[in-house]
């Protein structure tokens, strides 16, 4: 790392401060050139031990840049991993409130539960092993740097731009699925904006479960039973507007939705 504590500390603030306050940034390397990547992550878990002690609830953890599609939308290269809050969870077919956010975009992804602790140097037949079920999902993210600019560092200190999460569909234990053959089709207003199967994400999406969990050991920490993991998004991101509706519909899973107002 290159930043000190209070440095770290300093940058939780900015983030807080543009989250809180939907107002957009320029990227932390801007001002902190030496910046790594081990400091956007110093930022990112500051900001989630603040928000624990502020009673907000961890549910879970995401993968971004897990497939190709995003990393060239971005022109990022490495797979980064943020936390979940369960005040930022919309139910099934519910409101965004765009006033709350600064630019959003959404993704389609195929989201994981676990039924049991994973830690270590898992395989993907463990993560199915420990996956309680499967289920559809979106992803709203909103950087919070001025239109979506930004290094891998301050992405990974914005908590991977994560900003809400909708899950729903018909949840399904993986077993006989397939997961790398299952369809996925994204709509914005009717309008077919994206579409994918999951091997999209690097592969096969418990592929994105299991390169979380070594990034959690690497951490000294495991990924509790009970955990949500949204694997990443299967195609390029899209943005939205007030008056949107999104769906993502995905094979054997069933349809989530959520509107824009
Ligand atoms: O969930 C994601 O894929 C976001 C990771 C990269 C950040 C972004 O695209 O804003
Ligand atoms: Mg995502």
């Amino acid at each position: 790392m290159a930043l000190s504590a209070s440095v770290i500390s300093e940058l939780a603030d900015i983030i807080d401060g543009a989250q809180r306050n939907a107002a957009d940034i320029v990227k932390l390397t801007d001002a902190h050139p030496d910046m790594e990547v081990a400091d956007g992550y110093a930022v990112q878990a500051e900001l989630c031990r603040r928000w624990q002690a502020d009673g907000r609830r961890l549910t879970g953890y995401k993968g971004g840049l897990t497939s190709r599609a995003k990393m060239v939308q971005m022109g990022l290269e490495t797979p980064v991993f943020g936390v979940l809050m369960g005040d930022t969870s919309v139910p099934d077919g519910d409101v965004v409130d765009m006033t709350q956010l600064i630019h959003p975009k959404v993704e389609a992804e195929i989201a994981f539960v676990t039924a049991s602790e994973l830690s270590g140097d898992v395989t993907i037949d463990d993560v199915l092993a420990a996956t309680e079920f499967v289920l559809p999902a979106i992803e709203v993210i909103d950087s919070r740097f001025k239109d979506f600019k930004f290094d891998i560092q301050s992405v990974i200190a914005d908590n991977t731009s994560a900003a809400r999460y909708v899950v729903g569909g018909s949840p399904r234990r993986p077993d006989g699925l397939d997961l790398r053959l299952l369809g996925v089709v994204m709509e914005r207003n009717g309008e077919v904006v994206g579409t994918a199967a999951g091997a999209a994400v690097m592969g096969h999406p418990a592929a994105s479960v299991v390169e979380l969990v070594r990034w959690l050991a690497d951490a000294g920490q495991a990924l509790p039973a009970g955990s949500l993991v949204m694997t990443g998004g299967v195609t390029e991101a899209v943005a939205v507007h007030a008056g949107d509706h999104v769906t993502a519909r995905v094979q054997h899973l069933g349809t989530v939705g959520v509107r824009f107002s």
